[in-house]
């Protein structure tokens, strides 16, 4: 009889610590959670971190003003960049007999830049500068215009510029 007793005892006793266990192990399943949070936010901590390297990017590009578009006879390559990029564009003049082309970001893009570029001739070199701080796609072209004619924008030349939110 005895022995049924201390039996019964290790039963009980099992249950009650098995019970005991699972009330302990139960809150350390949103803790564990937690510590995954914590992760994440340090992960997002790294990406703020790469964010405030990027800032400050410098994103450079070449671009050949031909008749009549960028690196092409029309349209051109889509630029993407991200906010906060400092973007520099080389711009190289390629176009035909005394034809000559630039790059303008401005107002009538539309846009909220003012980049403009000088106008080049086949084989002169003109840089331009400037700070992404502003998120959206955007037309860059080809400002000259004719007197007499298509503008070189109605022409083709005109291509996108992305700036990405960061
Ligand atoms: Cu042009």
């Amino acid at each position: 009889m005895p022995s049924k007793l201390v039996f019964f005892t290790v039963i009980v006793a099992t249950v009650i610590i098995a019970s005991i266990a699972l009330v302990i192990i139960q809150p350390l399943s949103p803790l564990r959670q937690t510590t995954t949070v914590e992760n994440t936010a340090t992960l997002t901590t790294e990406t703020v971190m790469t964010t405030g390297e990027a800032t400050g990017k410098v994103v450079t590009f070449t671009l050949y003003l031909s008749d009549y578009g960028f690196n092409a006879s029309s349209g051109g390559p889509t630029l993407t960049v991200r906010v906060g990029d400092h973007v520099r564009i080389t711009l190289v003049g390629n176009g035909s007999g005394p034809i000559v082309h630039d790059f303008t970001l401005d107002e009538n893009s539309p846009s909220p830049y003012n980049v403009k570029s000088r106008r080049l001739s086949k084989g002169q070199i003109d840089t331009v500068e400037f700070v992404a701080n502003y998120a959206g796609t955007f037309k860059y072209y080809c400002s000259v215009a004719p007197p007499y004619g298509q503008s070189h924008r109605e022409r083709g030349q005109e291509a996108i510029i992305t700036i990405l939110e960061r």
